[in-house]
């Protein structure tokens, strides 16, 4: 582990009311440990006096500005980065515990830390303890740039939470269903004075989100909870869910988007990648793969990623659908597709050795199997004579949507080095191009297994 990342998950809190928790004390010994043993003396005798002006509320903010603007001592230009992720970790966790305490949360605030892999929204786990013990939470900030209006999200969220429950204890499952914690004012989310709103869910302990699956059981496992997941929300009612992102599944509309971005070339990007838009723009027939309107209009999750389900750690059995921000009126067939995008790849989304991204077969029937079962004969001919080309079409819409926002200089999901959506553009190509290779044998398979539909 590198000393950046080492300082930053070594951190506790400090509880952000003038009292410093035996945590604080903690992550103080944890700021000297680490820069000692990253051997920076500069650094380690610089951020001792901060802990000590720390004391007094000294702003944070201001010298992480300062290390933005690269307005630091030369002599710290060494620890300038460790430093910086000290500090940001620092006024991120008082922030964090501050947030956390307009929740109806049971104890203290004990620690908190970034959590999951999600690419759009900022997810924490806050542990609590109180005198019957530990509780923990998932705090999640959503992300506005991405969901435009987060108080119809939080209704969609309430009245999706609340369905599933009632279907829950009818069909006694034995599913988990997302709990929200509401505000102290009996909100079901916080709006901070920077504009930010939030939301905490009961953590759901026992889980695991897998990016890959580790064998075809937990493909079948994840496909049958979307499938069941659509199945109990078909009898949502009236009015419909808002749709928190306009046209999300439109691929036509992915692709204008990207081929506008290619010739308007904001960012002059466009010279990294000339070849690659070469190759997308060949394939531009998918776009128009599957038309929304054409198909039963369904509440579906439309971010069916083998990691939006939790599976449990030991059985693999699947214990809660997650990730509800894009739950809205849609297209069974994205579900489907998506999930065969990330359940049947042998590789990560983001696999930058792409002989390693391949398609596989096995995984496709387990999802077909666990998708069958969970959605209980609800599916039409029409969307039964699509299964095939619908995870090709999502698989596409994905590399599209990767590259765009490379173009666009990477605005839309969280990159993590530079040139990360270039890989995720790429992968998800190649992943494509593996699947048409077995879009026939994909075809056979749903012949063989009509009867189940
Ligand atoms: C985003 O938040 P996350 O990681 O579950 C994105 C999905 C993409 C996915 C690709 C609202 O999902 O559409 O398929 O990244 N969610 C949104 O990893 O855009
Ligand atoms: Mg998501």
């Amino acid at each position: 582990m590198s000393c950046e990342s080492r300082c930053f998950v070594s951190f506790g809190v400090n509880n952000g009311r003038g009292r410093h928790s035996v945590n604080w004390i903690r992550s103080e010994l944890a700021i000297k440990f680490t820069l000692l043993s990253c051997n920076h003396l500069p650094s380690y005798i610089l951020i001792s006096i901060l802990v000590v002006i720390k004391v007094f509320t000294f702003p944070y903010s201001f010298i992480i500005e300062l290390l933005s603007r690269n307005l630091y001592f030369p002599i710290l230009t060494e620890g300038k980065n460790v430093l910086k992720s000290i500090l940001l970790s620092l006024t991120k966790n008082n922030q964090i515990e501050e947030i956390s305490s307009h929740f109806c949360i049971a104890g203290e605030p004990e620690s908190s830390g970034q959590f999951g892999n999600g690419n759009v929204n900022d997810t924490y786990l806050i542990t609590c303890s109180d005198k019957d013990g530990k509780n923990v939470y998932t705090l999640q900030r959503i992300n506005h740039f991405v969901f435009k209006d987060p108080v119809a999200l939080m209704n969609n969220f309430e009245r999706v939470t609340s369905h599933l429950l009632s279907k829950s204890i009818e069909q006694n499952h034995g599913k988990d269903v997302l709990t929200l914690i509401p505000t102290r004012d009996g909100k079901s989310f916080h709006l901070d004075v920077d504009g930010h709103y939030w939301r905490m869910t009961k953590f759901i302990a026992g889980g695991k989100s897998f990016d890959v699956p580790e064998h075809d059981g937990h493909a079948f496992e994840a496909a049958k909870a979307f499938g069941q997941f659509q199945a109990n929300l078909n009898d949502l009612g009236e009015p419909a869910l808002v749709e928190t992102i306009p046209a999300f599944h439109n691929t036509r509309k992915r692709f204008d988007r990207f081929t506008e971005m290619v010739s308007r070339n904001p960012k002059n990007r466009l010279n990294e990648v000339e070849d690659l838009v070469e190759l997308f723009l060949k394939h531009e027939k998918l776009a128009d793969a599957i038309k929304r309107p054409e198909f039963p209009r369904r509440v579906v999750h439309n971010d069916t990623k083998l990691n939006n389900v939790l599976l449990h750690q030991t059985t693999g059995k699947a214990i809660c659908v997650v990730d509800l921000d894009t739950v809205m009126p849609g297209c069974a067939l994205h579900d489907f597709g998506d999930l065969v995008r990330t359940a049947a790849n042998a590789a990560d989304e983001d696999e930058t050795d792409l002989s390693k991204v391949q398609f596989l077969p096995s995984r496709f029937e387990a999802i077909m199997d666990g998708y069958l079962l969970g959605c209980q004969g609800m599916l039409i001919e029409k969307e039964i004579k699509k299964l095939a080309i619908a995870p090709i079409a999502i698989t596409y819409e994905l590399a599209l949507r990767f590259l765009t926002d490379f173009l666009e200089g990477d605005l839309y999901f969280k990159t993590h080095r530079e040139g990360h959506n270039i890989e995720r553009a790429k992968s998800q190509f190649t992943l494509m191009k593996s699947m048409l290779t077995f879009r026939e044998e994909m075809e056979e398979l749903i012949r063989t297994k009509r009867d189940l539909f």
